[in-house]
């Protein structure tokens, strides 16, 4: 059974996991008006991850005896600039769910709920990962920088992302 507090925190979690899977599906709609299909096609599958993010979430703030109260959504931008700043913008957004998953694991060891920070850990290593893949692709872009050539071989590459699993 989660206190009170560990569920309003897991609960704020998951509205941003379906802020971040918006965001995402958001700047796959922008992608494709760009004319980049490989990286709307990288972000409709981080937007699939983001989903996959929030379910996870929900089902263990239930399975563990709390209320999953699914909170107003926020709308995200529509507009992000060139490929690169929608990519530096991901990689701002994903240092920003690392530390608010940072947070969660706290207030998890305050509350000293051992089974939510067993369950925590998951979304830590899974933070590593995503600003890592983030940043690999906002360095390859800066390299590429206005190479017409360069950045349709980036494309291609994104555009092999395999869904989650
Ligand atoms: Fe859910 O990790 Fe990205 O935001």
């Amino acid at each position: 059974m989660i206190t009170k507090r560990m569920e309003e925190a897991l609960n704020e979690q998951i509205n941003k996991e379906f802020y971040s899977a918006y965001l995402y599906l958001s700047m796959s709609a922008y992608c494709n008006r760009l004319g980049m299909p490989g990286a709307e096609h990288w972000f409709r599958m981080q937007y699939d991850e983001e989903i996959m993010h929030m379910s996870k979430m929900f089902d263990y703030v239930m399975q563990h005896g709390g209320n999953a109260r699914l909170m107003q959504i926020d709308e995200p931008p529509n507009e992000f600039g060139t490929i690169l700043e929608i990519f530096q913008a991901s990689l701002a957004h994903e240092q920003f769910v690392t530390k608010s998953i940072n947070e969660l694991l706290d207030v998890a060891v305050e509350e000293k709920d051992h089974a939510s920070q067993v369950f925590l850990q998951w979304y830590i290593t899974e933070q590593v990962e995503e600003e890592a893949n983030v940043e690999d692709i906002v360095n390859r872009l800066k390299l590429a920088d206005e190479n017409g050539g360069a950045l349709m071989m980036i494309d291609d590459k994104l555009s092999q992302r395999l869904p989650p699993t």
